[in-house]
């Protein structure tokens, strides 16, 4: 596999079965990615070094997860000049904590946020960000909209045809 160009951290295991979403979409684009548990809390000292050498280690986007306090993304975010992508993990009926966290950033330090367990459009928001400069990639992503759209239109086809009895 290339190098990473995309980071994808999390603040515990506990958090994979929602961000593996946004690996899922970089590994279906074919985008090198790499997959890290750090704790903004509990490992606040490998939270700072990863952001602020992730530009120099040649990442060009982060995607941060986080529950609870979830202090990972908008840290992270202050300690890089790349954008991060923010996906606040949500695990009860009225667990909003992480949104709100991540939401209510300074202005002057932004944070792109997403809705609560929204990995996989956080995979998607990387992709149109590396797309920019890389035709080969707009193609795909154009390819996979087209798809997407294509599926609406034949299911409700379906829909009409199964109306009609
Ligand atoms: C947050 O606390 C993590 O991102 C996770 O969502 C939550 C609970 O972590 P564990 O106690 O499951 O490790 O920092």
């Amino acid at each position: 596999m290339n190098d990473p160009i995309v980071g994808i951290i999390m603040g515990s295991d506990s958090d994979l079965d929602v961000m593996n979403e946004a690996a899922n979409v970089l590994k279906e684009f074919g985008v090198a990615h790499e997959i890290r548990i750090i704790s903004a809390h509990r490992t606040p000292d490998v939270m700072t070094t990863y952001a602020a050498e992730a530009s120099s280690r040649g990442l060009q986007v982060i995607i941060a997860g986080a529950g609870g306090s979830a202090h990972l993304p908008g840290m992270t975010a202050s300690h890089t000049l790349l954008p991060v992508i923010a996906v606040p993990i949500k695990r009860h009926e009225n667990d909003h904590e992480a949104l709100w966290s991540n939401i209510k950033m300074p202005p002057g330090v932004p944070l792109a946020t997403l809705p609560e367990n929204g990995a996989k459009n956080a995979g998607l928001m990387a992709i149109e960000i590396l797309a920019i400069n890389n035709p080969e990639l707009t193609n795909k992503y154009q390819a996979f909209r087209q798809k997407q759209h294509d599926t609406v239109l034949e299911i409700d086809r379906n829909l009409q045809g199964n109306d009609q009895n």
